[in-house]
């Protein structure tokens, strides 16, 4: 079985035989969760590196552990090479995750039960953009913006960010911070307008860029920083490192975001992977990365138009980034987006169901299907590749009931990814 060289070292068969069987489903079957992507084998490497062994609470030049000399300089090079990516004042590597991200800027920010203005769940916004379900809605108090009606003019697409609901409910509310980014949304979202909006009404403002980090660093997606009061967002989406998250902010943000993560919220940081952050941002710098996220929307687009011809209503009519939200029931009326996700699983295809905007289902059922392009193209699949996957998809949908046929598409599926297989070097 193809397997990673590192596992070599890791004399424990179950483990083994597990990340064996996680080798092989990643490089079988076709990766279509927007918010994953295939880390380069130096990502990978300095995540499983020597640094995991060392604690390092505090920052550089100010820790509470002796022996930090070296981690000092690592940290110092991931947070050199993240402000000058991004062109900001302060970056602070340490969250371990996007939604720590988040909470430690209304942390920062914020007094508790003040007011934030973000994107509502269920119209494309984040658990941590105050949904009932997160602790987030339980601190601050959350107004929510939305997406404007459906429209199939294909003139005027709709499901694009209201953009006067945002404002009038900002003059209404004087919110303290305003959110802008989201979590299931497939157009630009423009940092200039929501910096006006915030400035008329006098509020801060934060970009949520999770999921475009990587397109802003390659230049496919404005650049929120010259804008933001802070920017958070998770490193190992479009941006390709490792599992992890980060902040920039301006100067005057600096100390008391600092604050807010450690010791506000979290313990030591995860020194291994702020070394394989630091490894992704050199990579994001490099001009192939540009051409990497221009292909991502490329694929995108290409996706979205060969989805709409076998029958599936886009979102929106379309997108602008790395994501297609697909809603089923043009196609099916029957089919949810939990059944899509679990056949489509069984094709070899792998997709998250989502919610689409004014959903009559639930989050747990759907109505929808939330797919993305950044894995697959880091692999090298292009615009002909993406239009074959839609048709397989339509295939497997359609005869889902026959498990003939989806064992059929799960075939072609695997005889695709042997082609684009983005760690052939380590499998021969
Ligand atoms: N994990 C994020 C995503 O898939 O977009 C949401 O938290």
């Amino acid at each position: 079985m193809a397997h990673s060289p590192f596992d070599a070292w890791i004399s424990d068969d179950e483990v083994t035989s597990l990340l064996a069987d996680e080798w092989a489903r990643q490089t079988t079957t076709v990766q279509l969760i927007a918010s994953e992507n295939f880390t380069s084998p130096a990502v990978m490497a300095a995540t499983g590196s020597i640094m995991t062994n060392k604690y390092a609470e505090g920052y550089p030049g100010r820790r509470y552990y002796g022996g930090n000399q070296v981690v000092d300089e690592m940290e110092d090079l991931a947070r050199r090479r993240l402000t000058a990516l991004f062109g900001a004042d302060h970056a602070n590597v340490q969250p371990h995750s996007g939604a720590n991200a988040n909470v430690a800027v209304y942390q920062a920010l914020l007094q508790p039960g003040d007011t934030i203005l973000a994107m509502r769940l269920d119209q494309g916004g984040h658990l941590t953009h105050g949904s009932p379900a997160s602790i987030t809605s339980k601190i601050w108090n959350f107004v929510s913006y939305g997406v404007t009606p459906r429209s199939d003019d294909p003139e005027q697409p709709g499901e694009i960010i209201d953009v006067e609901q945002l404002r009038r409910l900002a003059h209404e509310h004087r919110p303290k911070l305003i959110v802008a980014g989201a979590t299931a949304y497939s157009r630009l979202i423009d940092p200039a307008m929501f910096r006006e909006i915030a400035d008329e009404v006098g509020a801060l403002l934060m970009f949520d860029s999770a999921h475009p980090a990587g397109l802003i660093a390659g230049g496919s997606h404005p650049n929120p920083a010259p804008y933001a009061d802070a920017m958070t967002f998770t490193t190992h989406k479009t941006l390709r490192g490792p599992r992890g998250g980060a902040i920039l902010c301006r100067e005057e943000h600096a100390k008391k975001i600092d604050g807010a993560v450690f010791p506000g919220q979290q313990g030591g940081p995860l020194e291994h992977a702020i070394a394989a952050k630091a490894v992704a941002f050199r990579e994001a710098s490099q001009p192939a990365f540009s051409a990497y996220t221009d292909q991502v929307v490329a694929n995108a687009r290409a996706f979205a138009r060969a989805l709409q011809s076998e029958g599936f209503r886009v979102v929106s009519n379309g997108t602008d980034n790395h994501q297609v939200i697909v809603d089923l029931r043009d196609f099916d009326a029957e089919l949810t987006g939990k059944e899509a996700q679990e056949v489509l699983d069984r094709a070899g295809i792998t997709t998250n169901r989502n919610q689409i905007p004014d959903d009559p289902r639930s989050p747990f059922v759907t109505s929808g299907l939330r797919l993305g392009t950044p894995a697959e193209t880091t692999a090298g699949m292009r615009e002909g590749e993406f239009a074959s996957i839609a048709t397989l998809m339509a295939r497997a949908l359609r005869d889902r009931a026959n498990e003939t046929s989806v064992e059929t598409v799960r075939n072609d599926i695997a005889e695709l990814c042997s082609r684009f297989n983005p760690y052939a070097h380590f499998t021969g």
